[in-house]
């Protein structure tokens, strides 16, 4: 289930996160013009309804049944952007949510059907309390996960007072596949699995053995769905992402938090030092590893977080250093995080606002997408990320060639004979004659131009670097510091 599928010349996937069936299914337009391979979608099943505090974002990390009701919008919209995204070549990823319901507490969910998490009912699956996890398999006084050590514990208690399904029963197991069978019978290419870590592999494969293969209207017959698992494993705990890569992808977790220590030159870390960059920095093999620099989770805090790491848009200087290197090296499957805004308030290492949703009116309804309204950030429709999305997909099948560093924060390498890319993370602008691989000819810098063909066309101006490859494949870079300090070319 490792093994995804895009239209050729795709590859990337974007997690536009929170947002409505409707928005993403006009962003598909886009997504296709900009070659995208794939959308990675919030939780599309029923799920809590939290009012205090209002309506945060991880109210769908509750599920309350496998109806399709969601903040994001109904099985019908689902459906159409489902249609509408695949008829464009623009694949859908949905996030699975299959270790837990809701916390505690009783209600009434976002398709209208009661839950009890105290009582463990949930009428509109059916489940009720044979079907979790209890003090049979769980040890811990209160249920919960508190020893990380202990892989038992952390598969079999509650994680954040998450009820806790039983993967190990069969009609747990049918329930879960049917409600995965239903959104690949409507086109859906694949499953981030959400808190994997929390679940048995063993239990995984058997749900992963019941699925369906893919929709032949859109997929080549034959097809398994798409499964990158979540597991936060930096080291020093006792489940492994190594577990699980079996049975597809696994977020590799060290990629974020390495090339955010790197960009921002914690504890005296150089550019210099990524010419092993993925497995020889104690990374996942690429082929198992899903890599992005931040997700839903650790940008504010939660997760695998940071704040002295993790790079996100607020700081979008160094965001785009880290995701450009990240495009342009030769390492996992690559997925963009495209946020919503909100007002970050970090005290003592704490956001207070880390619960905050998605841009409404006041309630609980999102608001319709506009990009760069202050609201929603589309990172994914930045130049110099889609560009270097672009250049991503330009390499395809090149490996790395032509390295070259100053020992400190300047690098620059090739992708075979189809791109070159330098970037100066020195406070110091750089003018230095390289060695690119490329074919002769005139090149736009993607960083600041719109195209990569003379003439280097920008509307805001902001295009400031031709670059001419000599007959023999030596260029001449001419890098700035400060803002955007990058030259990427491409053929
Ligand atoms: C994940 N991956 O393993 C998701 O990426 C992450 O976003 C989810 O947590 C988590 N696992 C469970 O699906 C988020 C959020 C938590 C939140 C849960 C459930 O990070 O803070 O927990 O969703 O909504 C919240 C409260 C917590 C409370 C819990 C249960 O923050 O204090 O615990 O609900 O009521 C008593
Ligand atoms: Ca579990």
């Amino acid at each position: 289930f490792g093994s995804y599928y895009c239209q050729p010349g795709r590859d990337v996937i974007v997690h536009l996160f929170e947002w409505k069936w409707t928005d993403i299914e006009r962003e598909c337009q886009w997504l296709a013009d900009h070659n995208y391979c794939g959308v990675q979608v919030s939780p599309p099943n029923e799920h809590r309804i939290v009012t205090d505090p209002p309506y945060p974002w991880w109210q769908r990390y509750q599920p309350v049944s496998y109806t399709m009701n969601s903040r994001s919008g109904s099985e019908t919209q689902f459906r159409n952007m489902v249609t509408t995204c695949n008829n464009l070549g623009v694949y859908i990823y949905v996030d699975g949510v299959l270790n837990h319901m809701t916390g505690g507490g009783s209600g009434t969910g976002s398709d209208g059907n009661s839950f009890d998490g105290d009582s463990l009912q949930y009428p509109g699956v059916p489940y009720g309390p044979n079907d979790f996890h209890g003090s049979d398999d769980c040890s811990t006084s209160d249920g919960e996960i508190h020893d990380y050590n202990n892989p038992t514990e952390v598969r079999n208690c509650r994680l954040s007072g998450l009820r806790d399904l039983d993967g190990s029963a069969n009609y747990v197991r049918d329930v879960e596949a049917e409600f995965a069978n239903r959104l690949i019978g409507w086109g859906v290419a694949g499953f981030r699995l959400d808190a994997c870590k929390h679940m048995w592999p063993g239990d995984l494969e058997a749900i992963l053995g019941r699925l369906n293969q893919l929709n032949t209207q859109w997929f080549p017959a034959g097809r398994n769905a798409y499964i990158y698992q979540e597991v936060i494993d930096l080291g020093g705990e006792a489940v492994k992402a190594t577990e699980y890569t079996y049975l597809g992808r696994v977020t590799e977790f060290k990629h974020g938090q390495n090339l955010g220590n790197v960009v921002r030159k914690n504890n005296g870390q150089r550019l210099a030092n990524l010419v092993n960059f993925g497995e020889g920095w104690g990374q996942l093999s690429g082929f198992d590893a899903l890599v992005f620099i931040d997700n839903h989770d650790n940008q504010r805090g939660h997760g695998a977080g940071g704040f002295g790491t993790i790079l996100t848009f607020f700081e979008a200087n160094m965001y785009k250093i880290a995701t450009a290197f990240e495009l342009a090296w030769d390492y996992g499957h690559v997925r963009l995080m495209s946020s919503y805004n909100w007002p970050r308030n970090i005290v003592n290492g704490v956001d207070t606002n880390d619960w905050v949703g998605p841009p409404t009116n006041g309630g609980g309804d999102t608001k319709d997408v506009e990009c760069f309204n202050g609201e929603w950030i589309c990172e994914h429709r930045w130049r110099e990320m889609y560009n270097m999305v672009r250049f991503h997909n330009v390499a395809i099948g090149n490996p790395v060639s032509n390295w070259w560093d100053n020992g400190f924060q300047a690098i620059a390498f090739g992708r075979g004979n189809r791109g070159f890319i330098f970037i100066n993370n020195e406070d110091f602008a750089i003018t230095q004659t390289l060695q690119t691989g490329l074919p002769g000819g005139e090149y736009c810098d993607v960083i600041s131009c719109d195209n990569n063909r003379p003439p280097c066309g920008n509307s805001g101006g902001a295009c400031r670097a031709t670059v001419i490859v000599n007959g023999d494949g030596t260029a001449t870079f001419d890098v700035p510091n400060g803002e955007n300090p990058m030259i990427a070319i491409h053929v």
